[in-house]
C-alpha cells in the first residue's frame, strides 16, 4: 500500500492476472511490455504520492497474507503455463512446388523444440517420390527422423520439384548431405490411411490440421470409410478429432484489380476443393493469397541468417527455387503461424460465414446469418504484417536442437 492507501500493483500481480486470462502460452515479449507499463504506472504513483512517514510499518499481517496468496496464484499460473499442451499438428504440404512450404516446416521444428507443437505427421499432396524423401531429410536434419510421412497416390503436380533433389545431394566424401532413411515416396504409406490411424489415436477435438498444398488428401480423408483404425467414416472422425483446419487457399481480397483471383492451391484440384468446402464438419480458417504477399520473407535473411551450419536446406532450396533471389511471399508460414498461435493477435479474423468454391476455382465467402458459419479468413493490418514477418523469420532461422 502506498501512503494514500492505494494498492501498489506489482509486475507479478499483473503478469499473473494476464496468465490467468489466457488459455494458451503467452509471448514473453507481451509480458515484458505489460511489466514495463506497470513499472511506468508505479513510477508515476511514487512521484505523485507524498513521502511516507518514517518508522511506519507499511506491511500489515493481512497484507503479507494477501501477498503470499498472490505469489501462490502466480506460481500456480506459471506452472500451468510451463505445462501448456503443445498443438497436435498434421502438416499437409505440396513440398517442392514453392520454398514457402519448407519455411513452414522449419518453423514447425523450431516450435516443436520449444514445446509449442507436437508434429504428428507430414502428408504430401505433390505426387512425386522426391517430395517425401526431401521431407524426411528435413525432419532428420532437425533431429526427428521418425516423424511419419504419408503421400498422395494419383495426385496432381507429378513433375519434380525444383529443390526436392536436395534429398539426393552428396558431398565430396560421397555421403548424403542431408541423411534420411525414407529414400522415396514409393516406400511411404498412403496419406489418407495414415491420417485416419493418427486421428483415431488422439484425444477428441485435439488435432489441428494445416493444409498448404492441394485439397486432395483431406478431401479423401473426408470421404474415407471405416477401417481397422476407426469404426467412424471420415466425416465423423474429423468432427470428433479435429479442432481446426488452417488452410492456405483462395483469395478474399482484390488481387491486382482482380476481384475473382484464381489461386494455385485451389485450381490444381478444383473438385477436391469443392467437396471439402461443401462438407468439412469442423471450423476452417483460410489464409488467402493476399496474406502471404503482404508479409514477404526478406531475402537478406536467406543470405545472412543460416551461416551457423555449413549446409542448411532453407537457403539451398531457396537458391534452387529463386536463383535471382527475392523476397518470397509467406503463404504457407502465415497459415502455420495462425494455427499454432491463434490468440496472439498476429491476425484478425473475418466474421464467420461460409466459403464455397466455384467451378472455375474462385473462393466465395458469404457472411453467416446471425453471426454463424464454419469459415473465417485471415485479415492482417500493416502493423500485424511487420510482426508476422519477423516471427516467421526468427522461427525459420532457429538452429536445430539435435
Ligand atoms: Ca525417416
Ligand atoms: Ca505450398
Amino acid at each position: 500500500m502506498n501512503p494514500r492507501g492505494e494498492a501498489k500493483l506489482t509486475e507479478l500481480d499483473l503478469c499473473a492476472a494476464e496468465i490467468g486470462r489466457s488459455r494458451s502460452r503467452i509471448l514473453s515479449v507481451s509480458l515484458c511490455a505489460l511489466c514495463a507499463t506497470v513499472r511506468d504506472k508505479n513510477r508515476r504513483l511514487k512521484a505523485s504520492a507524498p513521502s511516507a512517514p518514517k518508522n511506519v510499518n507499511r506491511i500489515t499481517p493481512k497484507g503479507i497474507e494477501s501477498m503470499n496468496s498472490k505469489w501462490l496464484m502466480a506460481l500456480i499460473a506459471a506452472a500451468t503455463l510451463t505445462h501448456a499442451e503443445p498443438v497436435r499438428l498434421i502438416f499437409d504440404t505440396d513440398m517442392g512446388n514453392d520454398s514457402d512450404d519448407l519455411m513452414a516446416l522449419c518453423m514447425i521444428h523450431a516450435l516443436q523444440s520449444r514445446g509449442a507443437v507436437d508434429l504428428l505427421a507430414v502428408t504430401i499432396t505433390k505426387d512425386h517420390p522426391q517430395a517425401a524423401a526431401f521431407t524426411d531429410a528435413v525432419n532428420t536434419f532437425y533431429g526427428r527422423p521418425d516423424i511419419p510421412v504419408g503421400v498422395v497416390k494419383n495426385g496432381v503436380t507429378p513433375e519434380p520439384g525444383k529443390f526436392n533433389l536436395l534429398a539426393e545431394a552428396k558431398d565430396a566424401d560421397g555421403n548424403l548431405r542431408y541423411p534420411h532413411d525414407l529414400k522415396s515416396g514409393i516406400d511411404a504409406p498412403e496419406a489418407t490411411g495414415l491420417i485416419r490411424k493418427i486421428l483415431a489415436g488422439q484425444p477428441d477435438n485435439s488435432v489441428t490440421l494445416v493444409q498448404v498444398g492441394f485439397f486432395t488428401n483431406f478431401q479423401r480423408l473426408l470421404g474415407s470409410q471405416p477401417d481397422e483404425y476407426s469404426p467412424l467414416d471420415g466425416k465423423a472422425l474429423i468432427a470428433k478429432k479435429v479442432k481446426l483446419l488452417s488452410i492456405m487457399a483462395g483469395a478474399f481480397q482484390t488481387i491486382n484489380w482482380n476481384t475473382r483471383y484464381l489461386e494455385y492451391n485451389v485450381i490444381k484440384d478444383i473438385p477436391a476443393a469443392q467437396k471439402l468446402a461443401k462438407e468439412w464438419p469442423s471450423p476452417v480458417v483460410w489464409s488467402g493469397f493476399e496474406i502471404g504477399i503482404a508479409a514477404c520473407y526478406p531475402y537478406a535473411s536467406i543470405e545472412r541468417d543460416y551461416g551457423y551450419i555449413k549446409h542448411h536446406p532453407m537457403p539451398e532450396a531457396y537458391a534452387l527455387y529463386s536463383p535471382k533471389g527475392h523476397d518470397r511471399p509467406t503463404w504457407d508460414p502465415t497459415t502455420l503461424l495462425y494455427a499454432v498461435y491463434p490468440e496472439r493477435g498476429y491476425f484478425d479474423l473475418s466474421p464467420p460465414g461460409t466459403v464455397t468454391v466455384a467451378d472455375d476455382g474462385a473462393t466465395v465467402f458469404k457472411p453467416g446469418k446471425e453471426g454463424g458459419g464454419r469459415d473465417r479468413y485471415l485479415v492482417m493490418s500493416a502493423e500485424q504484417s511487420a510482426r508476422v514477418r519477423e516471427a516467421i523469420v526468427q522461427l525459420c532461422v532457429e538452429p536445430p536442437r539435435r
